[in-house]
């Protein structure tokens, strides 16, 4: 048998994490064979309420969770994780600056990160899901300088899931036959969805949907403006569909994508389609053995380009912002 593997879920008491404990401890994030001891971090106000989350892991009985390690202490939730999904984080409250949020969470991405790149197992991965996750990932990777860069990602998945969705939708063909959608830059509303490269069954999704204005259009709108849709009709953000594009993300990067088709994750620029190195942007990419790698040589017309410089020139000024948060 397997080895259970530890994985570190930050902000555990809250929305997405208890969406998304229990699919962990059902094999959803890492295989059906494969053990996992949970680690849920939280903030002394929310202790109560994360221990009411460990009892019902105990009390749901899973059979491949081996532990449950329920704290407040920072250290303790990161000693020898083997994977870190990172959802914890302050959230935008009504009248604050962008700058005040942003200094919160610099300076929580930062002691976390220190926290990771001590205790953490070697080779731990990361992915970054709480806002403004492409720049909270960034600090991450900042701040714990020994741990590989290709090992700290943030999640667009839930984005690329969105594209998949509205295209299944409009064509009327199953989601898992949508493949090869993209998300480009900053999980924000400047996000580009492109379809460019999308298929239905071989085809091509221009030709099949046929309809340049809605794609270009309303589309891309309904894809970078769902966030916002789900709260006005939950009065929630969110939730059930970040944690299992949550699970998507790793289970993919870490058993791989198949032969032919990509997704998009968060990662490291290195420069690839004239993206500034240096900031944490979505790209398309396939995995395998436990490593992405960047989709390569996809063209790029003069519509899309205009639209990955929008989103990387917001990454860039949010870069700047969070470094002139640091103290
Ligand atoms: P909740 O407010 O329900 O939960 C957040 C939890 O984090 C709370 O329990 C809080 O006590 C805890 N927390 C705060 N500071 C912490 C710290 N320093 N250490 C550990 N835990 C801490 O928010 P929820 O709806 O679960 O969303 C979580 C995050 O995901 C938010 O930042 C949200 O913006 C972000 N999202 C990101 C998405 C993505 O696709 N990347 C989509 C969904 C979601 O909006």
């Amino acid at each position: 048998a397997k080895e259970p593997a530890r994985v570190l879920v930050t902000g555990a008491a809250g929305q997405i994490g208890y969406a998304l404990v229990p699919m962990i401890a059902r094999g959803v994030m890492l295989g059906l064979d494969q053990p996992v001891i949970l680690h849920m971090l939280d903030i002394p106000p929310a202790a109560e309420a994360l221990n009411g989350v460990k009892m019902e892991l105990v009390d749901a009985a899973f059979p491949l969770l081996k532990g449950v390690v329920a704290t407040t202490d920072v250290v303790e939730a990161c000693t020898g994780v083997n994977y870190a999904v990172m959802v914890g984080g302050f959230p935008r409250k009504e009248g604050m600056e962008r700058k005040d949020v942003m200094t919160k969470n610099v300076s929580i991405y930062k002691s976390q990160a220190s926290a990771l790149e001590k205790h953490a197992a070697a080779n731990c991965k990361v992915l970054v899901v709480a806002n403004p996750a492409n720049t909270n990932a960034l600090i991450l990777k900042e701040f714990a300088p020994s741990i590989p860069e290709k090992n700290i990602t943030c999640l667009t998945r839930l984005d690329h899931n969105r594209a998949l969705g509205q295209i299944s939708e409009r064509l009327n063909v199953q989601v898992s036959d949508v493949k090869n959608a993209i998300i480009w830059g900053n999980h924000s509303s400047t996000q580009y969805p492109d379809v460019n490269h999308a298929t239905v069954g071989g085809k091509p999704v221009r030709e099949l949907v046929a309809d340049d204005e809605w794609l270009n259009g309303e589309f891309i709108k309904t894809v970078q403006q769902r966030g916002a849709a789900i709260i006005k009709a939950r009065k929630l953000s969110s939730a059930l569909s970040a944690a299992s594009s949550a699970c998507d993300h790793i289970r993919d990067w870490v058993l791989g994508t198949p032969e032919g088709t990509w997704v998009s994750m968060g990662v490291y620029s290195d420069g690839s389609y004239n993206v500034p190195a240096g900031l944490i942007y979505s790209f398309p990419v396939t995995c395998a053995n436990g490593e992405w790698k960047i989709v390569q040589g996809l063209s790029i017309d003069e519509f899309s380009r205009k639209k990955l410089d929008l989103t990387a020139e917001e990454l860039s000024e949010e870069k700047a912002l969070a470094y002139s948060c640091l103290s």
